[in-house]
């Protein structure tokens, strides 16, 4: 982890536009923090999706079903799966036959899942991977009968052209009866996306400045972390969402594992995430160029979110 977070680090701030991968948020606070960030008022997707798992548990399931059980439903980037869990929970009041493999890179967050669900539910049968997405996926195999969950809008954290590599992989995994369920934030009032990553708490600001904490620790780096601030953008038109850390004053800050020191200039940036928000047209598009045919496409009340349910297409 130490050589892959130093490499990161060392690109990401070495390049002329200055940025670092969102990955890194995901320290044993980070996770705390992103925990609290679904539960913000303002954050909607984790309550639009829940509600989408919720109204259309019945449809899923005559999907899985048609799977002819036993399979595998594998949740990448699992988190703290309380949407999934109204899923799992349903699928097995009714005796579905399947093995649950969530598949998360923080082995806290996969411990405290799988110990609240074998309390919760323990009929489920379930095989946690402590392993990034890209691993998990690498490792799957063609041959067994599967249901790949990509939720909680994972993927609005790659841009476009990274969306449409990993969904090629996706694909490549779905051969025979496979399908897979992906979470899409939508385009909606800027106003409303643009509060959901600069809330009123400052807890998305927390989670920013988390990251700078984190190199202070794992690489020995300096930074102040009261002297950068988070400054959220959204761009109504191309659907990109990104947060960025703002360096408040000049200044130099030396990380000791990389043997360098980095200068900020006051008000430059670095750019920690993009959140894409996507359209339908979008999304079928990038589907479509993926391999992947939609079979199913579910939204909640609003219309803000919508989990899209896809096969591999015919060529
Ligand atoms: C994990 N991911 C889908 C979240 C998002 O909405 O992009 C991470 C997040 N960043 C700030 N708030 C939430």
């Amino acid at each position: 982890m130490n050589r892959e977070l130093r490499k990161a680090v060392e690109e990401g701030l070495g390049a002329k536009h200055k940025s670092l991968p969102s990955w890194l948020f995901y320290d044993e606070k980070g996770d705390r923090i992103f925990q609290q960030i679904m539960h913000m008022s303002e954050y909607y997707p984790t309550r639009c999706e829940y509600e989408i798992l919720d109204h259309h548990k019945e449809d899923l399931l005559r999907y899985f079903e048609s799977q002819q059980s036993p399979f595998q439903l594998i949740e990448l980037g699992a988190g703290d799966g309380l949407k999934t869990e109204i899923l799992l929970r349903y699928l097995c009041s009714r005796h579905v036959r399947f093995t649950y493999r969530p598949v998360d890179i923080s082995a806290s967050v996969l411990e405290q899942l799988s110990r609240r669900l074998k309390k919760n539910l323990p009929e489920l049968e379930i095989q946690p991977v402590n392993k990034s997405y890209y691993e998990a996926v690498g490792e799957l195999h063609g041959d067994e009968k599967k249901v790949i969950f990509f939720l909680g809008a994972n993927i609005g954290n790659f841009t476009p052209q990274e969306a449409l590599a990993f969904l090629k992989n996706i694909s490549v995994h779905l051969e025979g009866q496979g399908l897979a369920l992906i979470g899409f934030d939508l385009k909606k009032d800027p106003r409303i996306i643009a509060r959901a990553y600069d809330d009123e708490g400052g807890i998305t600001k927390a989670f920013n400045i988390n990251l700078l904490r984190r190199l202070n620790r794992e690489l020995g780096a300096q930074f102040s972390l009261t002297q950068f601030d988070h400054y959220a953008s959204y761009d109504p038109e191309t659907g990109a969402a990104r947060s960025f850390l703002v360096s408040l004053k000049d200044q130099d800050v030396p990380i000791a594992a990389l043997k360098k020191t980095y200068h900020f200039a006051h008000w430059e940036t670095i750019n920690t995430e993009i959140s894409q928000k996507y359209d339908l047209l979008m999304i079928e598009k990038t589907l479509s160029e993926a391999g992947l045919e939609i079979v199913d496409l579910f939204f909640d009340a609003n219309h803000f979110f919508c989990d899209v349910l896809v096969k591999k297409s015919r060529q």
